[in-house]
């Protein structure tokens, strides 16, 4: 922490007049800035993200476009963005460079966490037309492997319970929606932010299944006055650190709690879907497309594929960050192999897009040293994140009967990271997954046979399809790489796939020689 820090200014409006050259600043007039869109969860992500958008667009073409942030989980906002008026500082970082940005488009922020009503209150207002969400992947509350709503969620019991007094999202927005129909009637925009395939799908089938048991109607006024988008979004903006916050007070002489740092590459595409009036975030650099479905597969599987793949074989190997896995050897050669010659081959033809350039691009953007993003933070909710970034391209794989002795290994991966946490493997780290107390069952009750271990977990289906479960194929790639990476050497499953795989490539070039 900075010497000096107790007698530096916080961020505010009074500083924006005063900020240091290095610092961009809004370039509108804030105070006239009104709330006309919402967001539930106001963490990293949004804050160098959509807000940032937000904020281009307010300086491009001023709107009544102000962001009502509100939060229905920790933190609380009221302590950090809220005593600095919604100002923050947007650090884009990329080794040794360093860009940094106030952004004004959230003008109001509100905390949720003991009730849904002040959340209620700003969603059900005829001043709000759009709400955005990145309220993490289990925020739906839906079964990972359909999409189904979780009707044994038990936030879902309360709520179907209790729909007046809502904590889920489904419920929370379903309730919302009831409110608007009782007051105003106005239309609205519901756009999810998050890292899910085919996320407003998602969002419609939960809220609408959740409507559907209140049964007064909703579900049908929700059909014709809502308008759920699907959007793949990008940009690696990690946890903020302790460090990050310093660094703002070293390097610009203020304080700030709100800081979000991220990388320079950003990205939003969104499906051309909407429910009334819409901020033209398309004139600053996203893009309304038709379908969102081939972003959405070359995003998840290549970069957030090779995240987690990086994020579980790195806590294994003993390495903290993305940064610090790839510049491992073994793991770079690997992540490369694993993402040109199976996760490329499942790809949709992307307009613009050469998958190649892009695979080289995502290893870039993950050698960023500058971004800080641990390991486990990544590997948190993996439950959540397999299927779309590797249980769905081993899928695609074997349909076209393809090798998969790859992708499997950061399946088994996930695995071992949940199982090592457990007390029978000596709970070598702490971990944060729905599904950890359930694999800890698993391991307590299997011990350390890998083939009993796969077995048990392989019948999870709500995370493995039972058909992709079956297949003898990944059955055995699976049960192989779990026992090595449970073994004293974890990497030797890496090792072995890269080996094999040489050697399939090799026979396949001799046949195809002759
Ligand atoms: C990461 C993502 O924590 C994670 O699951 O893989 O947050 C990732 O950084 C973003 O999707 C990048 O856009």
């Amino acid at each position: 922490m900075n010497a000096g820090s107790t007698s530096l200014e916080t961020l505010g409006p009074e500083l924006l007049v005063r900020l240091p050259a290095g610092v961009q600043k809004p370039a509108y007039n804030r105070t006239a800035l009104q709330p006309g869109m919402a967001h539930l969860g106001v963490g990293a992500f949004h804050r160098s993200h959509q807000a940032e958008y937000t904020d281009d667009l307010l300086s491009l073409q001023f709107d009544r476009w102000g962001v009502v942030g509100i939060n229905i989980r920790p933190p609380s906002l009221a302590g950090t963005l809220g005593r600095q008026s919604g100002l923050y500082t947007r650090l884009i970082r990329e080794n040794s460079h360093i860009e940094a940005r106030v952004i004004g488009s959230i003008v109001k922020v509100v905390d949720s966490q003991e009730s849904a009503e002040p959340a209620l209150e700003v969603l059900a207002s005829p001043d709000i037309d759009l709400v955005t969400m990145t309220v993490t992947e289990k925020g739906y509350c839906h079964i990972p492997s359909s999409g189904d709503l979780d009707l044994d969620h038990p936030d879902i019991v309360h709520d179907l319970a209790n729909p007046e007094a809502p904590c889920s999202v489904p419920g929370i927005i379903a309730r919302a929606l009831e409110l608007r129909r009782a007051t105003h009637g106005r239309s609205m925009t519901l756009l999810s932010c998050d890292n899910i395939p085919t996320n407003g799908v998602i969002l419609q089938n939960v809220v609408r299944s959740f409507a559907e048991r209140r049964g007064n109607g909703l579900a049908d006024w929700i059909a014709a006055n809502a308008a759920f988008p699907c959007a793949m979004v990008d940009r690696i903006a990690p946890a903020v650190t302790q460090d990050d916050l310093d660094s703002v007070e070293q390097w610009f002489g203020y304080r700030d709690g709100a800081v979000a740092v991220g990388e320079p590459f950003r990205q939003w595409v969104i499906e051309q879907k909407f429910a009334g009036r819409m901020p033209r975030w398309d004139l600053v650099g996203a893009t309304f497309v038709d379908d969102v479905t081939p972003f959405e597969h070359l995003k998840m599987r290549v970069l957030n594929g090779a995240q987690t793949t990086l994020a579980t074989l790195g806590v294994l190997a003993g390495l903290e960050h993305t940064s610090d896995a790839i510049a491992d050897p073994l793991l770079s050669a690997f992540i490369r192999r694993m993402l040109i010659e199976e996760t490329q081959p499942t790809l949709m033809p992307v307009p613009g897009v050469l998958p190649l350039a892009y695979v080289e691009q995502s290893l870039g953007r993950l050698r960023n040293t500058a971004i800080r993003h641990r390991n486990h933070q990544i590997a948190t909710d993996g439950s959540q994140k397999i299927v779309q970034r590797l249980l769905n391209p081993i899928r695609d794989r074997l349909g076209q009967g393809g090798s998969i002795g790859l992708l499997s290994v950061p399946v088994a991966g996930w695995m071992a990271y949940l199982i090592q946490a457990s007390s029978r493997f000596g709970k070598r780290w702490p971990v944060s997954d729905p599904y950890a107390g359930k694999m800890a069952w698993i391991a307590d009750a299997t011990g350390h046979d890998a083939r009993a271990l796969a077995s048990a977990i392989l019948a999870i289906d709500t995370i493995f399809d039972p058909g992709l479960a079956a297949n003898e194929v990944f059955r055995a790639a699976i049960t192989s790489a779990l026992g090595e990476l449970l073994s004293d050497d974890p990497m030797a499953a890496v090792r072995h796939s890269l080996e094999q795989d040489e050697v399939a490539r090799l026979k396949r070039s001799k046949q195809s020689a002759l």
